[in-house]
């Protein structure tokens, strides 16, 4: 085939498989395939840049940082809705549209607590992203909302090259989950937080640098589409029906009703559903399905009268805030937390909350022992809105920052025009901790069995300071914790062994530098294929990779100035923690299904290493032989395990024949 066409191909597949990540929610594709084929393309597209086009799967995340948003004034202008609180409302409002459309059939969709994002496509690509803005004109987004996975860099459409223009709007989001990880690391970083997912959507998609955006996995479902008439389509059913063809992210929990009782009981059932979902609802948005009858209601000064918002009342609850703990993170910030009376709330039981820093608890005047009110922000992260002073009875204490750290004792200070008090004390225990906590989590080197508990522990104990220590630590050390017996002794181990061979990738993202995320030590990692190389790397140099921005460059360069972190760096390289591209153990399905047992020494892996590398290959490992095993990988030395497989017929092969597959892929 030639490169043309292969490049023509390769766009069609990644294509398809990120409409199924992303928009389905439902993957074909390995993501080590994927990574394969996006480098493959990006190779060809390297060679002959004259065939680049915007909507490649490579140009997600390119071009400059800019200095400041320009302006787009919307084709359309963007109304908002009238909101409805109760029954009263929603029957009045089907009044009103009955009188001019006896006959209509309403849609309700969940509201999305996100921000409304208008798109353009011309001949089937995007061209243009914009905020709402004023609703006449909006901040022109467009390098922001490409880094967002599922909007589509080019529609799914037959004849696509003279398609007419399309203009789609709908909800920009961020999943609750992204919103408290992100809100916890900024809390672990001492930077100010966002209020919600909303805000913390907005903020992102207001980026200067896509690449930070990039970090913030953002989500997009699509409802709206201008000038219907001219695709056909009659009604807002069928609008959510073409969007989900041409491969947008359609929001599944729609449904149509013929009453207005049908849809006040739907309402109140979803409003106990509300928290089931992974994004913030707000509500439910009702409308007129078909476009004629929404012609005949038409608008008022600001809002259609076809729809309406139903608006779930605020979730909140009264305790009492019985003490206040003090939790210091990764980089010495300490955090007030207010210990409650358990109370129920927006579907679990609440028995702390945030109270985030000094600033805010003299703002809200909250003291130990008060009546407060509390919510949750974006769902899921308790908080303490404000106190109840009129409930006093003069027992209640007010609270004071400690002037040393809770923990290691050492000096807290405040630095100017900074809300966050801070442990000065490197050394300090909770800080290593948290460094320690971050490191082995499920994204960055995946060390199974190593909880944020036996993290304290090892602390604790003195046996760990930061991560590199954790490689020279052996059984009987671990064996000799509280509530930790030998067999979870080797396997924590063994786990450790293993998360040596995780790359480079995953390592950049444990080291826990400032902004660079999963993505971005992934991105590093494939362009500079080792941390000596990153390392070398001048602010400006990495300020021009396509994924990489001002601010994510800054925060790598410092790191490396960061004596302690040098020093982490050479512990773990002495350890023999793999530092570079090259020989990081692949990921992929080579041994999906089967069961090997690696017996013998080997000598290019430890053990643990081998059978971290099937495992990382979609493989399971044992240590006994049987008519199961799938195969035997037989280094020198081997004994019973290799007679065993050969009485049992099970394939057995060398180090030689092993590393020859690991080499096929
Ligand atoms: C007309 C229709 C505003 C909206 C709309 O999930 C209009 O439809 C609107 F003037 O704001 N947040 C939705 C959502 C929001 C809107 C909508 N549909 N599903 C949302």
């Amino acid at each position: 085939m030639d490169e043309k066409s292969r490049l023509t191909e390769l766009k069609e597949i990644l294509e398809r498989a990120a409409h199924e990540y992303y928009v389905l929610d439902a993957p074909t594709m390995p993501d080590a395939e994927f990574d394969r084929l996006l480098l493959e393309l990006r190779a060809i597209e390297e060679r002959h840049p004259e065939w680049v086009t915007p909507d490649s799967p490579t140009q997600r995340v390119g071009g400059a940082v800019s200095e400041q948003f320009g302006k787009v004034r919307h084709k359309e202008a963007l109304l908002s809705l009238d909101n409805a609180f109760n029954e009263t409302d929603l029957r009045e409002f089907d009044r009103r549209v009955r009188s001019a459309a006896p006959q209509a059939r309403y849609v309700v969709e969940l509201k999305i607590d996100g921000l409304t994002v208008a798109l353009s496509y011309e001949n089937a690509s995007l061209v243009r992203g914009a905020t709402r803005g004023d609703g006449e004109t909006g901040e022109e987004i467009t390098a922001n909302v490409r880094v967002i996975r599922s909007i589509p860099l080019r529609l799914r459409e037959s004849g696509a090259e003279n398609m007419l223009p399309v203009d789609v709007r709908g909800e920009g989001f961020m999943p609750k989950r992204t919103f408290a990880a992100l809100n916890k690391e900024r809390e672990a970083e001492g930077q100010a937080l966002f209020a919600n997912p909303r805000n913390a959507a907005a903020g992102s998609l207001r980026q200067l640098d896509p690449a930070v955006t990039a970090e913030r996995k953002l989500d997009f479902f699509a409802y709206q589409l201008l000038e219907a008439d001219r695709w056909g389509v009659a009604s807002q059913t069928e609008v959510l029906a073409r969007l989900k063809d041409w491969g947008f992210k359609v929001n599944p929990e729609f449904r149509v009703f013929d009453d207005m009782e049908a849809v006040i009981a739907y309402c109140l059932g979803m409003e106990e559903k509300r928290h089931e979902f992974a994004y913030d609802i707000d509500g439910l948005v009702i409308k007129v399905d078909s476009f004629a009858e929404q012609r005949e209601l038409g608008f008022t000064s600001k809002s259609p009268r076809w729809a309406i918002a139903y608006k779930f009342p605020a979730e909140q609850a009264e305790t009492v805030l019985t003490d206040v703990e003090i939790n210091v993170g990764r980089t010495g910030v300490l955090t007030p937390t207010a210990v409650l009376r358990d109370v129920f709330l927006a579907g679990s039981t609440v028995g702390r909350a945030t109270l985030h820093n000094l600033d805010n608890i003299r703002a809200k005047d909250i003291r130990i022992g008060d009546h407060v009110m509390i919510h949750k922000a974006g769902d899921i992260i308790p908080e303490v809105l404000r106190s109840l002073p009129e409930k006093r009875d003069g027992t209640e204490k007010v609270f004071e920052m400690p002037e040393t750290c809770p923990t290691c004792g050492g000096a807290v200070t405040r630095k100017e025009n900074e809300a966050a008090h801070r442990c000065e004390n490197a050394d300090c225990p909770s800080r290593q901790r948290e460094a320690v906590i971050h490191f082995v989590s499920r994204e960055a080197m995946n060390i199974d069995g190593l909880g944020p508990a036996v993290v304290w522990q090892l602390v604790g104990e003195g046996l760990v300071r930061d991560a590199g220590d954790l490689y020279t630590l052996r059984e009987e050390q671990l064996s000799g914790l509280e509530r930790m017996g030998k067999k979870s002794a080797q396997n924590l181990i063994r786990a450790i062994a293993e998360s040596k061979t995780r790359g480079l990738g995953p390592l950049l993202f444990a080291l826990g530098i400032r902004n660079v995320g999963v993505k971005a030590g992934k991105t590093l990692a494939a362009h500079f294929g080792s941390l000596d190389r990153l390392r070398l790397a001048t602010e400006e140099e990495l300020q021009n990779l396509p994924d990489i921005g001002g601010i994510m460059a800054r925060s790598i360069t410092d790191f490396f100035r960061d004596e302690r972190q040098t020093e982490l760096i050479a512990k773990l390289e002495r350890a023999g923690v793999l530092m570079s591209e090259e020989n990081s153990a692949p990921r992929g399905t080579l041994f999906a299904g089967q069961t090997a047992v690696v017996t013998g020494t080997l000598t290019r892996w430890k053990r643990p290493e081998a059978e971290a590398l099937i495992e990382a290959n979609g493989g399971k490992t044992s240590s006994s032989v049987s008519k199961n095993t799938s195969f035997v990988v037989c280094g020198e030395g081997a004994g019973s395990k290799l007679d065993k497989a050969k009485s049992l017929g099970v394939p057995v092969y060398s180090e030689e024949e092993f590393a020859a597959m690991l080499a096929d892929i």
